[in-house]
């Protein structure tokens, strides 16, 4: 039949997140409930992002997903999460060119296609499943005319991904870890837009483009169960951090904002470490690199950059202005000469091109 022949198609970046307060450890594994908040900064989206294309049609007759051109499952409980919270919000979509009318009960009996892009590495610590459940879940609402704003989004995107929550907004953003069971006070705000600190350079030292070997989902399971230590973190130097953090981005206080975003990275991977078994994401590479801006912070007197790792050896560098950052590149050429046994395998300049 002649009107089943339509496909409605929407697509939307979405770039990632770095966080510099981190998020490690959860109260509820099934609606994804942090222990702690966290605060990030969101890339430029020309870098690193996730580019996902939904599409409706009358012709599908199952939801389908492919990651990167490969076909993957949807059966999850956190995709078919999104899915249904997306769905139960739908509303009538109309495209009057083409004669195609959706009526909000449609939604529950139409299927859709969804092609998702990474433009970085899969799983190598380079928050690609925040990028991936921010774009899902933010297509899937223009696709499907869904008029919540985006703390309701973001609450939506943190059952796909704790982290996801975060990349809905531009600049620096807190996930508030909320009081209800239910997760509805669970959201991520934005801090201050991208245009508040913006001398801001983020380069991303690429140590290692392999998939990591602990998943941030079970790492932080065990460390929960595990460590002694997570719990004063999340209860006693978190909730400081985050309000020092607040300040020192509200006022660009560099030397402030270097101090905490180092020294939370640093008892992130101290917790696990303290994990048992330990969890290693940090290489060899990593703590020279570490070593390398400690000592330039140090003899400068004031901070030039700032260094934080996630679930992987990748160093997450933020300098305080182009400057610095030209600094930095060429410290790290001289330290990690190209095509010697410790090389990066390559500088992605995650904010601005300097
Ligand atoms: C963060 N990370 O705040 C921390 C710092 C990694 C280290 O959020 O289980 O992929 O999907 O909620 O969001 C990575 O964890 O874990 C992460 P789930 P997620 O960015």
């Amino acid at each position: 039949e002649e009107s089943q022949k339509w496909v409605l198609m929407v697509t939307a970046q979405t770039p990632t997140n770095i966080a510099v307060i981190k998020y490690w450890g959860k109260r509820d594994e099934n609606l994804i409930l942090a222990i702690n908040d966290s605060i990030s900064v969101t890339l430029d989206p020309a870098h690193l992002c996730t580019t996902t294309t939904v599409a409706v049609s009358p012709a599908f007759n199952q939801d389908r997903m492919w990651l990167n051109g490969k076909e993957i499952s949807l059966s999850g409980g956190r995709y078919q999460n999104c899915l249904r919270e997306i769905r139960a919000r739908a509303n009538d979509v109309e495209d009057e060119k083409r004669g195609i009318k959706i009526t909000k009960n449609d939604w529950e009996n139409l299927h859709v296609h969804i092609a998702s892009y990474n433009n970085f590495p899969t799983a190598a610590g380079l928050a690609s499943s925040a990028a991936g459940f921010a774009c899902l879940v933010y297509s899937l609402a223009k696709l499907m005319n869904v008029q919540e704003d985006n703390g309701k989004l973001s609450a939506i995107a943190r059952q796909g991904s704790g982290s996801a929550c975060r990349s809905l907004y531009g600049g620096f953003v807190k996930w508030v870890m909320g009081k209800e069971e239910n997760g509805s006070d669970s959201v991520a705000i934005q801090l201050v837009d991208e245009k508040h600190w913006d001398e801001l350079v983020i380069i991303i030292a690429v140590v290692s483009s392999r998939q990591k070997e602990t998943s941030s989902t079970s790492g932080m399971l065990e460390t929960v169960e595990t460590s002694a230590l997570i719990e004063h973190r999340a209860k006693e130097v978190v909730p400081k951090r985050i309000i020092q953090m607040e300040e020192a981005i509200q006022k660009r206080d560099f030397a402030t904002f270097t101090h905490l975003t180092c020294a939370d990275s640093n008892q992130f991977h101290a917790v696990c470490l303290d994990t048992s078994p330990p969890i290693f994401y940090m290489n060899d590479t990593s703590h020279r690199i570490i070593s390398c801006v400690e000592k330039w912070n140090r003899s400068e007197g004031t901070p030039q950059v700032a260094y934080t790792f996630d679930a992987g050896p990748n160093a997450v560098l933020i300098a305080r202005n182009r400057t610095s950052a030209a600094l930095l590149l060429q410290r790290l050429l001289f330290h990690f000469p190209p095509n010697s046994e410790t090389d990066l395998n390559s500088y992605v300049i995650g904010d601005k091109s300097i």
